[in-house]
This record gives C-alpha cells, sequence and structure tokens, in this order.
C-alpha cells in the first residue's frame, strides 16, 4: 500500500478486505491497522467500488454524494480526491484500496488509475496468497492440537509404566532357551509380557548402554508403539513384535555389527517396531481407490501407508517422554530418523521390487562394507526378511499366520465389493485360492528374498530351508484341494479342511521344537522360568 501511495503522489492510503458483507480495514494510512474497522459493504464509496467492482475517481470528495463526512468531522483530516480500486481474485472482489489526496495536483489523472489498476493485480494475488497461508497454518495448529488431544487421552498409564520399570530388565532368555532361534516363534509369547520382551531385546543388543536411553523413556516408547497398532486380524502389534524379533535373532546369530553400524542395527529394530503403525487391514490400493484421507496426504508421493506408518512413529518420538533418540548427538539424530524413515518406506512392496535387481547384484558381486549403497540395500533387504518372517517358521505357526492374512484380505475385499470397487483375485474370498496364492507369494516375493539374504549372509541358509518346506507343504494341499474340488463360496473355509499331508506334520514340528529345547538346556543356557513359556 505504500507503494501504490507513492506511485500514485498519495497522501494517505488505505486497504480493506471483504469479509461476507463487510469491509475490514486492514491497512490504514500505510499502517498494519490493531484495531477493527468495519463498514458495510453496501456503504459509502469504498462499498459502492467493492460491490460494482469498478474503480472510482473523485475530483471533489465532498460533493460526492456517496462520501461520508462524519470521520472527517471528528479528525480534522480534509479529504480533497479520492481513488478508490477494487483487488480481485479472479472475478472475485476480495478488497478495495483507498488512495486519498494527490500531492501536489487536483485530482488523480487517467494515468493514475491505470498505475493503480495493474498495481491492483499484485495486491490480489499477494492477499490470495497470505489468506490462504493463513488458512493453512490455522489448519496446521487444529492438527497439533487434535493431535495433543489424542495424545493426550492415550497418556500411557503410570501404572503400566511402574510395572515395566518395576524390577531390573529380566535375561532375555527367561522367555524361552530358544528365543534367539531362527526356528523359535515369539508368537508364542503371551501379549501381556510383549512389551517387556521388547525391552529385553533392547537391552541384550546392548541398545540401552550404547544410545543412553533412559529406561523410563524406553518404557513409555515401547507402550506408544504398542497402542499404536490397531486390531485388525494380521497387521496388529503382534506382528510388529515378530517383525522386531526377527531384527534381534540376525543380530544374535549374524554378528550383524561386521557387516552393518551399530547405528544402522539400531535404527532397523526401531523401524521393525514401527513399521506398520496404524494400519487399517487394507492396503495402498484401497486407499488411493476409496479415496481415503491417508490417499489425499500422501498419493502423490506413492507408498501411502508406509508414509503414514513413518508419521505415527515420528508423532510417538515427538511425545513427550518418549524421544528414545534425545541423547544422540545433532547428527546422530538425523542419521537415525533417516534411517527409520527409509527402512519403513522400504516395506512397501513397490518398493523392494524396484530394488530387487540392485539386491542380486550386490548378491552376486558380494557385500562391501566400505560401499554405503550396499549398507542401504541390506538394511533394505533385512526389513523385508524381518516382515515376512512369519513364513520362515514351522508349517503349523505359518498356516496359522496365513488365515490371519487371508482373513484380513477378505475384509478389504469384502468392502470394496461393498463400496463397487474392483476386487483382485487375491482379496476376493469367493475367487483365491489359497495354496495357489501362497506358492505364488513365496515362488515371486519370499523364496527370492531369503535366496539372496542367504548368499549375502551365508549362516541364513537354514532360513531358505525353512521356507523351502513350507513350499512343499502349499503344494501337498493345493493337490489335495483340487482332489476334492470344493464347492465352498468362501475360501476361508480353507483353514477347516484336515489334509493328510498335515498328520504327521505338526508332529514333526513339535518334535523338533522338543528336540531344540533340549539342546539348548544341554547347553547350559541360563535358568528358565517356565511359567511364562507355551501360553
Ligand atoms: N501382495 C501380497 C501376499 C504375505 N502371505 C500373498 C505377507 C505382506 C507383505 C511386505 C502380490 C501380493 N501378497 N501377494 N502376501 C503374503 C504372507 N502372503 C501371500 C499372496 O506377509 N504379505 C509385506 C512386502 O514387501 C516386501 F518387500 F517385503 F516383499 C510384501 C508383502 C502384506 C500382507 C503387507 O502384503
Ligand atoms: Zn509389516
Amino acid at each position: 500500500m505504500q507503494e501504490a501511495r507513492n506511485l500514485t503522489q498519495a497522501e494517505r492510503c488505505s486497504l480493506f478486505l471483504v469479509e461476507n458483507d463487510e469491509l475490514v480495514a486492514k491497512v490504514f494510512d500505510g499502517q498494519l491497522e490493531s484495531g477493527e474497522v468495519r463498514i458495510p459493504i453496501t456503504h459509502g464509496i469504498a462499498g459502492h467500488v467493492a460491490s460494482t467492482g469498478n474503480i472510482l475517481n473523485i475530483k471533489d470528495a465532498y460533493s460526492h454524494p456517496l462520501f461520508y463526512r462524519g470521520v472527517d468531522d471528528s479528525t480534522g483530516f480534509r479529504t480533497r480526491n479520492i481513488l478508490c480500486f477494487p483487488i480481485r481474485d479472479g472475478p472475485t472482489v476480495v478488497g478495495i484500496a483507498e488512495l486519498c489526496n494527490k500531492i501536489n495536483g487536483l485530482f488523480f489523472t487517467k494515468h493514475d488509475e491505470d498505475v493503480a489498476s495493474a498495481f491492483s493485480i499484485y495486491c490480489g494475488i499477494s492477499i490470495v496468497h497470505s489468506l490462504l497461508y493463513k488458512k493453512m497454518k490455522d489448519a496446521q495448529y487444529r492438527s497439533t492440537l487434535a493431535n495433543e488431544l489424542m495424545m493426550y487421552h492415550m497418556e500411557v498409564g503410570e501404572d503400566e509404566t511402574k510395572v515395566l520399570l518395576s524390577s531390573d530388565i529380566p535375561s532375555i532368555k527367561a522367555f524361552s532357551p530358544r528365543i534367539s532361534n531362527f526356528t523359535y516363534s515369539p508368537r508364542s509369547i503371551p501379549d501381556s509380557e510383549t512389551l517387556k520382551a521388547c525391552m529385553c531385546m533392547f537391552e541384550d543388543m546392548g541398545m540401552i548402554n550404547r544410545w543412553r536411553i533412559n529406561r523410563r523413556t524406553l518404557a513409555k516408547f515401547c507402550m506408544l508403539v504398542k497402542r499404536g497398532y490397531r486390531d485388525p486380524p494380521y497387521h496388529n502389534w503382534y506382528h510388529a513384535f515378530t517383525v522386531g524379533h526377527f531384527c534381534y535373532l540376525l543380530y544374535k546369530n549374524l554378528d550383524s555389527l561386521n557387516v552393518l553400524t551399530e547405528m544402522e542395527v539400531f535404527g532397523l529394530f526401531v523401524a521393525c517396531l514401527c513399521h506398520d503403525l496404524d494400519h487399517r487391514g487394507t492396503n495402498n490400493s484401497f486407499q488411493v481407490h476409496s479415496q481415503s484421507v491417508l490417499a489425499a496426504l500422501y498419493s502423490s508421493e506413492g507408498s501411502v501407508m508406509e508414509r503414514h506408518h513413518f508419521a505415527q512413529a515420528m508423532c510417538i518420538l515427538n511425545t513427550e517422554g518418549c524421544n528414545i533418540f534425545e541423547n544422540l548427538n545433532r547428527d546422530e539424530y538425523q542419521k537415525a530418523l533417516d534411517l527409520v524413515q527409509d527402512i519403513i518406506l522400504a516395506t512397501d512392496l513397490a518398493h523392494h521390487l524396484r530394488i530387487h535387481k540392485d539386491l542380486e547384484k550386490m548378491a552376486k558381486d558380494g557385500y562391501d562394507v566400505d560401499n554405503t549403497e550396499h549398507h542401504k540395500l541390506l538394511l533394505c533387504m533385512l526389513m523385508t526378511c524381518c516382515d515376512l518372517s512369519d513364513q520362515t517358521k514351522n508349517w503349523s505357526w505359518t498356516k496359522k499366520i496365513a488365515e490371519l492374512i487371508y482373513h484380513e484380505f477378505f475384509s478389504q475385499g469384502d468392502l470394496e465389493k461393498a463400496m463397487g470397487l474392483e476386487t483382485p483375485e487375491m482379496f476376493d474370498r469367493e475367487k483365491a485360492c489359497i495354496p495357489e496364492l501362497q506358492i505364488g507369494f513365496l515362488d515371486h516375493i519370499a523364496l527370492p528374498l531369503y535366496r539372496v539374504l542367504g548368499q549375502v549372509l551365508p549362516r541364513t541358509k537354514t532360513v531358505v530351508d525353512a521356507v523351502e518346506t513350507n513350499r512343499v507343504m502349499w503344494t501337498k494341499l493345493r493337490d489335495e484341494t483340487k482332489q476334492r474340488r470344493l464347492s465352498s463360496t468362501n475360501s476361508l473355509d480353507f483353514f477347516h479342511i484336515q489334509f493328510k499331508s498335515e498328520l504327521n506334520g505338526d508332529k514333526m514340528a513339535e518334535e523338533d521344537e522338543d528336540r531344540e529345547e533340549t539342546e539348548a538346556k544341554a547347553q547350559g543356557e541360563d535358568k528358565i522360568d517356565h511359567n511364562d513359556n507355551h501360553k
């Protein structure tokens, strides 16, 4: 406005913005106005310009019928002439500007009118941007507020924290002597013990000492992460917990520190626990096609759910008393967040398929500890290995998990049908052939992945074998199903069939477990508290 005043050589300038059916003073005599001056949009010269959208060049104010002398009479100012022009956003008038008293002249000229008209376009753009910016800021504040409210209601109970902190962190072997074996499924740990088990894993990997994590902070962090999961059949806290446990298995069995840095292992473990936060039991495609809020936020960047999982992880870290990274220095802190972000984004199958060629090349060329790209690739690969680790457990677990996954897939399919969206076969309970889908999944995704793992880290070969064994079982069930030719319309009924192939399968699995348990005891492992096991 000061610029407009200088350009046209005016004594005074003022700006009013249209709000509903009023004009509100924003700038008076080139200064930001703090007190409110409101005039009806139907009043006076300003009102006339605002409602007609036409510029008014008044050469003698006091003789103009629209001019109101009241203000001059009370302030002692004498208005001689006025140039009043509209400010638009497209066809809409968003405000008006008033220039008053031409300096060294009798009135504003035609040239001043042209200058004002041109100038008003820039005013319009600036004002619209500024209004939008304010709207955006307000939305941001409202979102922060909503978040604070949610966190307040989520406030982890002091009692819960006390229980977790009441005694020293127990030895992890107390959960099971087999807890560090690739064949052990952490799903045998009861829900009520999983937080303690998490703390134990942090402790056993030396992370609490190395990163100077406050125990209370760690307990609160773990509790918020657990609570950050919803309860769909598969993508619940148990999934995150088992994924974290597989990371622990990698650490225990591979001296990972020789291929990764301490910070990378730390980032991987935290990412594992957080990687599916607030999963709703539906995939990225569903978010996009159902036009969910998450898709509105993230679909332009891709990996909709994964971006949300990371955002939720940040939200937990930013909650008072929950930041397990609080004692890292600036560089370490940034590094930790970058790692967690990159690793969580790597859990998108689309991302995995993009890097699979690079993974194979790395396996072929051999892993190079001095190559930072190799570190990144390995971290992504280990994350996906953790994510799919249910496939590496014994048949009985694998099958139970498959039931949970298809329960979740078919619920999404039902939703899609109800919404009139297309449903891929995999999500359609009337069309899916579960053993076929499992074999396809193992052949195209899981087995190639674990084979690369076996190549890069030869000590994981047993993991590949376990997946292969499960594949054989799926082919047997597929062949048996073909002979029976089921007439059911619900593919989930598959899980209630007793297959001949399974008759001694379970027994073998149990024997395996028994044998390992005996071996573990023979090795003189820590004292075992059997009360916790096999619930
Ligand atoms: N999409 C999912 C299947 C899983 N059995 C099938 C499983 C997760 C997952 C990360 C094309 C397709 N498919 N198939 N998924 C599974 C178990 N099963 C059977 C047919 O755990 N799937 C998680 C992932 O990416 C990466 F990189 F790790 F491989 C791929 C799949 C899930 C549930 C998120 O799809
Ligand atoms: Zn997952």
